[in-house]
């Protein structure tokens, strides 16, 4: 009987201290698994080159961002796609963008279509759970329809223009303004970088602190036209070329503003906020991409680094884009993280962050980073979906990437990122069953892709209604020619 209540006593023992260490074990595994929500702050730049900041080795003077990568992660692999609509699709979805229809090209000025209203997007998702959600910058992601503007698309607060190329100081395209305060055409004096930088500075300045804040500042710099204020052209006149120097100066321009906006998340105690700031494509390498503006004035002026081609390009110097995360307290200062990951990451990595439980969204395409830029651990991700387009695709497997050009004469290129990332050397000859086995996984995938693509459908009508509605005359045909 002895025995037996002693036996009793020390399962006793056993179980109160089984707990204590639960109870004390619990909190600390939530605690690193799921901080307590924060401000967001997802900073974007437009065709931004992957060298073109001070952390990168650039010459281009970007203090505020090498800060936040010297107190935060710098993200070495990390993707977006290679041209401003599907990249920001992509963010606002979670959800590779061949899904729904926008993986060629952008949504030209005159394009009708936008972001499809039956996906749930990262502000319709945060707002749900509490945040104030507000975009300060460039959308584009439909802007004929309202049922396709920001406003309309979960986020409480808009200013800033809806197509992808504007002037910097009228705030124009095609001779009409592209200049919006929730919904409300205004007309504003003052350069689109400042205007935006302030605009944000002052939503921090009024923002209740104990609301959760998501802030989606998207420059349109430094996007063609090259334009900047002259007291920033005067801080580059060792450079010749003008081009450089605008784009580069059109940076530094930026990098205040986001000094700026730093500066007022201190000034509100906003300490809490996990800072992102990535380009939304590579550096345009080719003068057909840098958009509808003239640059021929001087050199294409981004810099990809070691990264082959550009903006547009599924090679690595269109989708490789620079990127940071950072948030005081939890990522380790100076991480550089070597795993890959894709601008689809983000929504499941946000959402989480922001404790957001609701299903609402489509299967997403991303994956959770944050174990990967908290503490180093190894991500899920073993792919990277460049894009699958009717004509063209390119997949990356661990280190192999595969591009592939469908159409005639076809082209199949095989590289090992490991061992050549600026992509030199064609291995598909050497790899015949590597190359079979991505090939059919894309094939696979494009069996989801909408078809055709948004833009090309939009595109055939207008071609079907300009060529097969009238009947051309020889002095019509004539008078084209003779166009200067
Ligand atoms: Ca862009």
């Amino acid at each position: 009987m002895k025995f037996r209540t002693s036996s009793v006593g020390l399962f006793i023992v056993f179980l109160l201290t089984l707990f204590l260490l639960c109870f004390r074990w619990l909190p600390l595994t939530v605690a690193q698994q799921q901080p307590s929500r924060p401000h967001i702050l997802y900073i974007m730049s437009d065709d931004q080159g992957w060298k073109d900041v001070g952390f990168h080795g650039s010459d281009i003077k970007t203090p505020n961002l090498d800060r936040l990568a010297q107190s935060g992660a710098r993200l070495e692999q990390y993707y977006a796609h290679p041209m401003c609509t599907p990249s920001r699709a992509a963010l606002m979805t979670g959800r590779y963008p061949y899904r729904y229809g926008l993986q060629t090209l952008v949504i030209p000025s005159a394009g009708k279509y936008g972001l499809a209203t039956d996906e749930w997007l990262l502000p319709q998702a945060l707002k749900e759970v509490g945040y104030k959600t507000a975009i300060v910058g460039k959308w584009h992601l439909g802007h004929a329809d309202r049922k396709y503007w920001p406003r309309q698309r979960g986020f409480d607060y808009q200013y800033g223009p809806l197509l992808g190329e504007i002037d910097y100081f009228t705030h124009m395209a095609h001779g009409k303004i592209d200049w919006y305060r929730n919904n409300e055409l205004v007309s504003e004096e003052g350069y689109v970088t400042t205007l935006l930088g302030q605009e944000a500075v002052k939503l921090i300045g009024e923002h209740d602190s104990k609301t959760p804040l998501f802030l989606y500042l998207a420059f349109t710099a430094p996007h063609a036209p090259y334009q900047v204020p002259p007291e920033y052209l005067d801080q580059y006149k060792n450079i010749t070329d003008p081009n450089r120097r605008a784009y580069a100066a059109m940076i530094t321009a930026m990098d205040d503003q986001i000094g700026q906006v730093l500066a007022a998340l201190d000034k509100r105690g906003m300490r809490n906020t996990f800072i992102f700031f990535q380009s939304d494509n590579g550096g345009p390498r080719s003068a057909k991409v840098t958009g509808e503006s003239d640059t021929s004035g001087g050199t294409i002026p981004a810099d990809n680094g070691p990264f082959r081609d550009g903006k547009a390009s599924l090679y690595e110097g269109g989708t490789r884009v620079v990127a940071l995360a950072n948030w005081r307290g939890h990522i380790q200062p100076g991480s550089v993280i070597n795993q890959s990951s894709h601008i689809v990451d983000m929504y499941p990595t946000l959402t989480s962050l922001a404790g957001v439980s609701s299903e609402k969204s489509k299967p997403l395409d991303g994956l959770n980073i944050w174990p990967a830029l908290s503490g180093g651990k190894t991500s899920k991700r073993n792919e990277i979906v460049y894009n699958v387009e009717p004509f063209r695709a390119a997949l990356r497997q661990g280190d192999w990437k595969l591009v592939w050009q469908v159409t005639l004469p076809p082209r199949v290129e095989l590289f090992n990122l490991a061992h050549d990332p600026s992509e030199k050397t064609n291995l598909a000859d050497n790899k015949p069953d590597i190359v079979s086995k991505m090939k059919q996984h894309i094939e696979v995938l494009s069996h989801d892709a909408v078809f055709p693509p948004l833009f090309l459908k939009e595109a055939i009508g207008a071609v079907k209604s300009g060529l097969l509605t009238s009947v051309s005359t020889p002095d019509e045909a004539e008078a084209i020619e003779n166009q200067p």
